[in-house]
């Protein structure tokens, strides 16, 4: 195929002049990527103009130009529906865009003056930024890669608390109840599986993330196949791997790992070779406040679901030959998302317990040597911050519109600096309520530190 060629060879050529930079916007469903993603969008086509980007050090300087979007590189994949997610925020009232059900693509053109003119340089150049959306359940499969089945089924029930096994508690009854040798019933397994997706759809909706496999949860346009019909095996302890091994393929156990290994390779490999194995920047967004309003086991439960995810990334300096042949992430930010439903002398906060949540995988990225940034940010802020009296002292209170169109002024509460103790859960918790998006107003959409996290991800590119 000369034309992927070309295409590829354009790229490595563009990569080894550093002008193009593929960012992985990461996190689990919810998080707020499409939000992100929506917003860097804006902040950077009104840049120079009237987007407020002074901790972006081009746009301080009025080097950056500005940026357009241009056509994709895989047309294979659909364009990331900026254009409907700023209509949604212009809408009267404003909604949140809708959520994201499968993958999309987006390419910008960031023009920028460099700081330094020198001979033989033009006076503008472009970097081209490819970036892209995609559901945050998928990304939970990426750990999937690393098991067979066997394996898998065991961490499978090793890793779920008391709440999440109840949900599951009536998939288990029937599932116990498969011999690994009999027979497999097409209809019955088929029945099984949906037990189990249907589980697995309860705990998302209790607040968990660390589900799998992600495609029972959101399907995508595989539903009703059979490589959705498998689910883990109970019982198999007392089984040794060889004679697992030796089961006739009609076997239940046959079965079952056969689908999960055509799960493995038909579903989340292509989707991890295509889309997560050549980036060169990340950002992982967590959403920090809603896990704090949902409890202690949700909270350790997307601390396990993190740890796991940040696995399936290479991370590692860049030399030149790397960068050309093998790209890997040599810079990383974490963020905090949805800093605008806590009042601002509680940011630094949030930064130190979304450390202590991530306090595994920043030790690996820490012994890697790879830089890492963590910050707190509002992609699109929904609140601003207000001093109120109150009991005759000046305190600080968020002022908002809750989703049914009620003025609001709240405290929504202390941030804990680390991993909260049983007591933080009982006396105090964390309350945390949705707020709708302002009215729309022109020029960029309103943010906290956006800039500040561009800066990070791409600013030296901008020199
Ligand atoms: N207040 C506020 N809410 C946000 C922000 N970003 C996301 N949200 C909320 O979080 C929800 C999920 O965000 P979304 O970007 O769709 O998450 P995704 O699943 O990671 O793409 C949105 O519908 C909003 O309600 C933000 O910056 N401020
Ligand atoms: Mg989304």
């Amino acid at each position: 195929m000369p034309q992927d060629l070309t295409r590829d060879l354009m790229d490595l050529i563009e990569r080894g002049r550093d002008r193009q930079l593929r960012l992985a916007v990461t996190g689990l469903s919810r998080a707020g990527k499409t939000a992100f993603l929506t917003s860097l969008v804006d902040q950077l086509r009104h840049a120079g103009l009237e987007a407020r980007l002074d901790l972006l050090s081009a746009s301080r300087k009025g080097r950056l130009l500005g940026a357009q979007r241009v056509a994709q590189q895989d047309l294979g994949v659909p364009r990331f529906p900026f254009d409907q997610a700023r209509a949604s925020l212009e809408q009267d009232p404003p909604c949140w865009p809708e959520p994201t059900r499968g993958i999309s693509e987006l390419r910008l053109k960031i023009r920028y003056r460099p700081s330094r003119q020198a001979w033989l340089r033009p006076e503008t150049v472009e970097l081209t930024l490819d970036l892209f959306d995609y559901p945050g359940e998928w990304l939970l499969d990426l750990p999937l890669l690393e098991h067979d089945y066997l394996s898998w089924s065991q961490t499978q029930f090793d890793e779920a608390g008391p709440t999440r096994r109840a949900m599951l508690a009536t998939w288990e009854r029937e599932a116990t109840q498969l011999a690994p040798d009999a027979d497999a019933d097409e209809a019955r397994l088929a029945e099984i599986s949906e037990l189990y997706a249907s589980g697995l759809r309860q705990a998302r909706e209790a607040g968990f993330s660390n589900l799998q496999p992600g495609r029972f949860l959101l399907p995508g346009d595989l539903r009703d196949a059979p490589v959705l019909q498998f689910f883990p095996l109970p019982g198999l302890a007392n089984w040794s791997q060889e004679r697992l091994a030796a089961l006739p393929e009609s076997s239940i156990y046959a079965s079952l790992a056969r689908r999960f290994r055509y799960y493995q390779e038909h579903v989340v490999r292509p989707f991890y070779r295509e889309h997560f194995r050549r980036f060169d920047r990340q950002i992982v967004l967590v959403d920090v406040l809603g896990a704090l309003t949902a409890g202690p086991e949700r909270f350790e439960d997307l601390s396990q679901a993190l740890a796991r995810l940040m696995q399936s990334f290479n991370y590692g300096q860049r030399s030149l030959f790397s960068r050309l042949f093998t790209p890997r992430i040599d810079r990383l930010a974490i963020a905090a998302t949805k800093a605008d439903h806590v009042t601002p002398e509680q940011h630094v906060r949030l930064v130190g317990l979304l450390e202590a949540l991530l306090a595994e995988p920043l030790k690996n990225l820490k012994y890697a040597n790879i830089p890492v940034k963590a910050m707190s940010l509002a992609s699109i802020r929904a609140t601003e911050a207000r001093e109120v009296k109150h009991q005759g002292r000046i305190t600080s209170a968020l002022k908002g519109t809750s989703m049914d169109g009620e003025p609001l002024l709240t405290f929504p509460g202390e941030v804990p600096t680390r991993i909260p103790s049983a007591d933080f859960w009982e006396r105090q918790g964390f309350n945390f309520i949705a707020f709708r998006p302002q009215p729309s107003a022109p020029g960029a959409l309103p943010h906290i530190r956006m800039d500040a996290a561009l800066e990070w991800l791409l600013g030296d590119k901008l020199e």
